[in-house]
C-alpha cells in the first residue's frame, strides 16, 4: 500500500457522484481521512459509508454548495472541527480537491441561458476560488500538502455550445497555474487533472435529466469512467513532496481530440 495519505485529512467537493465519489473511495481504501462535500447530503452519507467500508479511517459528509461563500465558509469550519475532534491539537488538510462543477447546457451564446451561464460560473470558477480561500489556512506547509482543481480538456479546446463551459474551465486552469505561482515556497502542491470524455452524471446534468440525450456523447465509444480518474488523483497526491505534477490530460484511448472520437458501429 502507498502510505502518504493514510491518516491523512483529504476535502473532496463534488463528492457525491462521478469523480468526487469515486475518489473518496479510492482515498478512502488508502486509509485516509476524508471531509466529503456535495448538496445532495444523503448521495453523500453513501459514499462516506462505502469510503469506510474500503478503508477510510473517518469519513464525513456535510452539505456544501459552492456557489454560495456563505456555505464554504461553513463548510470549512465545518470541516476545522471535524479534524480538532478527530485528531485534538491537529487541523492539518493535507489534500484538497476542487471537483464540483459540471456543465449546464450546449446552448450557442446566441442562445445561451443565463442561469446555465451562471450556475457553470458559479459552481467552476467561484467556487474554486472560494473553497481554496476558506481552506489554505489549514493546509501545512512544507509538509507535501496538495491542491487538486479538476480542470478538463474543454480548458484547452472550444467546442460549439461549449462557451461558457470552455471558458469556465479555461479559467480554472489559469486559477490553477496563478495559484501555484502564489504558493511557491510554501510547499503546498497545486495541479490541475483535465480529463476527456468521462461517463458519470455529467451529461445527465448538462442535458437536464433527459437520459436518452446523456448516453450520446459516448455511444461506440469506451470512455475513462470515474474510477479511472481517481486512480490518477491518488498518484497525483501521492507523488514525493518535491515533486509538483503541474497539467495532467487524460483522454479514454477513443478520443484523439476533444472533436474526434472513435465510435464502434
Ligand atoms: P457528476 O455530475 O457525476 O458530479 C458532479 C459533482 O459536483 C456532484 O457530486 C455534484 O453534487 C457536485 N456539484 C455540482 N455543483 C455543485 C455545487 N454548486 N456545490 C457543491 N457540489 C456541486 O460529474 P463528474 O464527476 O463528471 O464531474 C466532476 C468534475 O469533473 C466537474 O468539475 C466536471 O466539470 C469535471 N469534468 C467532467 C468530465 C466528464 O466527462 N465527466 C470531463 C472533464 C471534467 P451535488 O449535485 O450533490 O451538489
Ligand atoms: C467534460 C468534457 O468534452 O464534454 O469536461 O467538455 S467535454
Amino acid at each position: 500500500m502507498r502510505t502518504q495519505s493514510k491518516d491523512k485529512w483529504v476535502l473532496i467537493t463534488g463528492a457525491s457522484s462521478g469523480f468526487g465519489a469515486a475518489a473518496a473511495r479510492a482515498f478512502g481504501a488508502e486509509g485516509a481521512k476524508l471531509l466529503l462535500g456535495a448538496r445532495r447530503v444523503e448521495r453523500l452519507e453513501k459514499v462516506a459509508a462505502e469510503a469506510r467500508q474500503a478503508g477510510a479511517s473517518e469519513a464525513h459528509a456535510h452539505f456544501l454548495d459552492v456557489g454560495q461563500t456563505a456555505s464554504v465558509n461553513a463548510f470549512v469550519a465545518w470541516a476545522k472541527e471535524r479534524m480538532q475532534v478527530a485528531s485534538p491539537g491537529t487541523q492539518a488538510l493535507h489534500v484538497l480537491i476542487n471537483n464540483a462543477g459540471g456543465a449546464h447546457g450546449l446552448d450557442t451564446v446566441a442562445e445561451g441561458k443565463d442561469e446555465d451561464w451562471e450556475a457553470m460560473m458559479q459552481s467552476n470558477v467561484l467556487g474554486v476560488l472560494r473553497m481554496t480561500r476558506a481552506a489554505l489556512p489549514l493546509m501545512p506547509h512544507d509538509a507535501g500538502a496538495s491542491i487538486i482543481n479538476i480542470g478538463s480538456v474543454a480548458s484547452r479546446s472550444a467546442y460549439e455550445g461549449g462557451s461558457a463551459y470552455c471558458g469556465a474551465k479555461a479559467a480554472e486552469l489559469l486559477i490553477t497555474r496563478s495559484l501555484r505561482l502564489e504558493l511557491c515556497g510554501t510547499g503546498i502542491r497545486v495541479s490541475t487533472v483535465d480529463p476527456g470524455l468521462a461517463e458519470t452524471e455529467f451529461s445527465l446534468v448538462r442535458f437536464k435529466g433527459d437520459a436518452e440525450r446523456a448516453k450520446k456523447p459516448y455511444e461506440g465509444a469506451i470512455p475513462l469512467t470515474a474510477e479511472d480518474v481517481a486512480e490518477i488523483l491518488v498518484w497525483v497526491a501521492n507523488r514525493p513532496p518535491h515533486v509538483n505534477i503541474d497539467e495532467l490530460i487524460v483522454k479514454c484511448t477513443d478520443q484523439a481530440a476533444i472533436h474526434k472520437v472513435h465510435r464502434r458501429k
